[in-house]
């Protein structure tokens, strides 16, 4: 910049100061101008790293969104291609974390995944359990919150695993409640199978609260749980049935009850042989047996667990069948309950149970029907293992 206007009126000394402000102003301008385009430059970077953070962050939701997809329909593809997109760090904690809170997770995509058999599923999957917190809470309120919270695989190993890092877990927040967590795995399931006879409309035999406190007897380390806690859970189930996760019908419902057979048999008595005729039902891998068909009560429940079954000849009655027990069992009395003449529910003393039907024909289908029972349901089997284990940790408790 010049100083371009006529300072002729000035003397030497003013021009001179004059020149200098001119000097002065000159550089700063040139000065500020400098800033000025420096200013641009870092605006125009600002803007591209936002662009850049922008597009960052817009990639992240979208890939984020692409790794819930992929769960969804194939839980472990899921979880790869959000470790791979460090969208989730490679730790079982950090794993279950997501999957415990992270929206729109099909929840029978998280039952099959934290049902899986991997050691390292098996670390989320008690991970995930920490998330919960079942502390003070009853056995079934924390059931609904644990069931809620993903849909039950219908595969009998992976409902195990699942109910028995459930059991761990409750009884870890609840120390004192259970003699053990098996304990409350058993009762977990009892729990389970009680919702489905009372909501299930297909049952028609409502079991009572009477009959649930017989069916749990002795599963606390071969005592008795407190009838007050099991009336208490009988008719938080009765009142409120548990809320399942939608999905595609395969639900506990299905799963847990599907009634078998029923029809008139002969019985004969336990310590006194005398033959009396009965309604029977096979269901729940129980057979139950009632003096009429339109009694609510049955008279006898006969859990199949560790049972046995065989044709029979007898000297009285024809096509007679009769299930015992195995050679190798450490007891002779096979487990059952029923109602006594007073009305009281007591153990039957039947070292085998001899059945008579009508015809041939029918023997078979029983024989057919209660062999299935026994042997095909693979969640009576683990629910029995679990029940021995129980018994045999009495025992050796009690030698
Ligand atoms: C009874 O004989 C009946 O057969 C009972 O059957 C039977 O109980 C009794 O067995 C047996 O003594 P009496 O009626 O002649 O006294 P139900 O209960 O169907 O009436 P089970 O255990 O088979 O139900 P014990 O083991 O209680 O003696």
């Amino acid at each position: 910049m010049k100083m371009t206007e006529d300072v002729s009126y000035l003397d030497d000394a003013d021009r001179e100061l004059l020149r200098e402000i001119w000097r002065r102003k000159t550089i700063l301008l040139e000065e500020i101008q400098r800033l000025k385009d420096e200013i641009k430059d870092v605006d125009v970077e600002i803007e591209q790293m936002e662009e850049v953070e922008d597009r960052r962050a817009n990639t992240e939701a979208k890939q984020l969104l692409t790794g819930c997809k992929k769960f969804n329909s194939d839980a472990k593809k899921g979880i790869k291609y959000l470790v791979e997109h460090s969208l989730v760090q490679n730790t079982p904690k950090d794993v279950a974390e997501f999957i415990f809170s992270r929206e729109g997770l099909n929840k029978v995509a998280i039952g099959d995944y934290l049902g899986e058999r991997h050691e390292f599923t098996l670390e989320v999957l008690k991970e995930f359990l920490q998330l919960h917190q079942f502390g003070g809470k009853n056995l079934d309120v924390s059931l609904r919150q644990f069931l809620w919270s993903f849909r039950l695989p219908g595969e009998a190993q992976k409902i195990d695993r699942m109910m028995e890092a459930f059991a761990a877990r409750y009884c870890e927040c609840n120390p004192g409640v259970f003699s053990n967590p098996d304990t409350c795995y058993v009762l977990s399931f009892a729990i389970i199978m009680l919702n489905t006879s009372l909501h299930n409309p297909s049952v028609k035999d409502k079991p009572s609260v009477e009959r649930f406190i017989a069916m749990n007897r002795g599963i606390n380390d071969g005592k008795d749980l407190p009838n007050q806690l099991l009336t208490m859970l009988y008719d938080s189930i009765k009142k409120e049935p548990f809320k399942i996760p939608e999905d595609d019908g395969n639900d506990l419902t299905s799963t847990f009850f599907n009634p078998d057979r029923e029809g008139w048999l002969l019985k004969q008595g336990g310590r006194y042989k005398t033959w009396k005729r009965r309604w029977f039902i096979l269901a729940d891998n129980c057979l139950y047996y009632f003096e009429y068909t339109s009694d609510k009560e049955p008279k006898g429940i006969i859990p199949l667990e560790n049972l046995q079954i065989r044709e029979v000849t007898d000297q009285r009655k024809p096509n007679c069948f009769e299930m015992y027990l195995p050679e190798d069992a450490m007891v002779h009395t096979i487990k059952a309950a029923k109602t006594d003449s007073e009305g009281r529910v007591v153990e039957g003393k039947h070292t085998t149970y001899r059945m008579s039907a009508a015809t041939p024909a029918e023997m078979e289908d029983w024989i057919t029907s209660i062999r299935k029972s026994i042997s095909q349901d693979p969640y009576y089997d683990m629910i029995a293992a679990r029940k021995k284990k129980v018994g045999k940790a009495n025992e050796a408790n009690q030698s």
